[in-house]
């Protein structure tokens, strides 16, 4: 696509998720750009995140951010998973503090029809120039793009606004399970343009966020989740570029997940990764995991968390990142560090 020669090995990001074997492993964080680095808050300062989004100077700048300054081995598009949404009309913002709000949540059949389809090209032209600046910034380094799972985006319209245990889409679920379906297939639909447009941009990673996910039981979560999932994840694969999937508090749901076929599934702190490796087996790439509190708690800390993870982490198809976002209290120099610590522990000698 972007890359000038198809002869280029492609970046160590890509190779770790396709579990090839690589020279050292690669490390980005969820949530790298945002509130834990001084330079996004003053450019945020008095611009809305969805208008930050939407403006591809500033969405490229707040990119690249963490990237000169961390040295991670990926930037991830500045964005939210809200804002295809906003793309096909729904009247969605994001308040500080809280995080994504509907206008007018979702509640019957009528309130789908407020769901059309995604055109990328005419609903979010801003987020396909965003990455073409990026992508030419960054050179080597590879830019991850990413959309919400069809639960997850579900959950914020049926709910209205960020909820602990998703009780009012998880009641929709049980009451009217054909609505709820339909109202899933849409998102699917929606996540599936959004990635395949950021691709056709340039992106040569995606991940689906399918972060609250870990609300449903296992059962309810492969009866009224995971089609829908598993149509999401075929439909990218043409697009051929590594697929990772990621939910928190889901250990419960590991396999059932994994059979939505990414190409990896990221791990949040609370499951040892090499639980994850037995239970998943070796065909999947494992992303993760250490707990985000760690940067919190000092060097010594850190390096210990470190070494105790990456000795008990596959060898091979591992992604090293939090266990879930950045936490915006955390010294950006401890994650300054902890890139360095693993590269310096994982890297090869030749
Ligand atoms: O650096 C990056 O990771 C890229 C930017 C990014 C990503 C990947 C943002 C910017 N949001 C997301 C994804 C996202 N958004 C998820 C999935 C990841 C996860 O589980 O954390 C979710 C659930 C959201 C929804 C959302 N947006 C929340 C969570 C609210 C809740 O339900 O508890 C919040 C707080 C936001 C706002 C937001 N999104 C992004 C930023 C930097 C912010 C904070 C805005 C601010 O500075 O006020």
């Amino acid at each position: 696509m972007n890359r000038p020669e198809t002869t280029d090995p492609a970046p160590l990001l890509v190779r770790a998720l396709r579990r090839e074997e690589v020279e050292r492993k690669p490390v980005w964080f969820m949530r790298q750009a945002g509130r834990s680095l001084p330079e996004y808050r003053e450019l945020r300062e008095g611009i809305p995140m969805l208008e930050m989004c939407r403006t591809p100077d500033l969405c490229a700048e707040v990119t690249l951010q963490p990237v000169r300054r961390h040295g991670v081995d990926a930037g991830i598009l500045f964005s939210d998973i809200v804002t295809p949404l906003e793309g096909v009309g729904i009247d969605v913002e994001i308040k500080s503090g809280v995080g994504p709000v509907i206008a007018e949540p979702f509640r019957r059949a009528s309130d789908l029809e407020r769901l059309r389809p995604l055109e990328p090209d005419a609903d979010l032209p801003e987020v396909a120039e965003a990455i073409r600046i990026i992508t030419a910034e960054l050179g080597e380094t590879p830019l991850i793009g990413f959309a919400g799972a069809p639960f997850t985006l579900a959950s914020y319209l049926v709910e209205g606004r960020p909820s602990k245990s998703q009780e009012l889409a998880r009641a929709m679920q049980l009451e009217e399970p054909a609505l709820f379906r339909d109202l899933l297939e849409r998102l699917a639909d929606i996540a599936i343009a959004s990635l395949k447009a950021q691709v056709e941009a340039g992106v040569q990673a995606v991940q689906v966020f399918d972060s609250w996910a870990g609300s449903l039981s296992e059962a309810t979560y492969r009866e009224a989740v995971l089609p829908v999932s598993r149509r999401l994840f075929a439909e990218i694969e043409e697009l051929g570029v590594p697929r990772i999937h990621f939910a928190v508090n889901a250990g419960h749901l590991m396999e059932a997940m994994a059979e939505a076929g990414s190409d990896a599934m990221g791990v949040d702190w609370r499951t040892p990764l090499s639980e994850a490796r037995q239970r998943l087996g070796e065909g999947v790439a494992l992303q993760g995991n250490l707990d985000p509190t760690v940067p919190l708690a000092g060097s010594e800390v850190l390096e210990r968390e470190t070494r105790a993870l990456l000795a008990a982490a596959p060898e091979r198809g591992h992604v090293f990142n939090l266990g879930h976002g950045v936490l915006p209290s955390t010294d950006p120099a401890m994650l300054t560090e902890l890139v360095g610590l693993v590269h310096d522990i994982t890297e090869k000698q030749s």
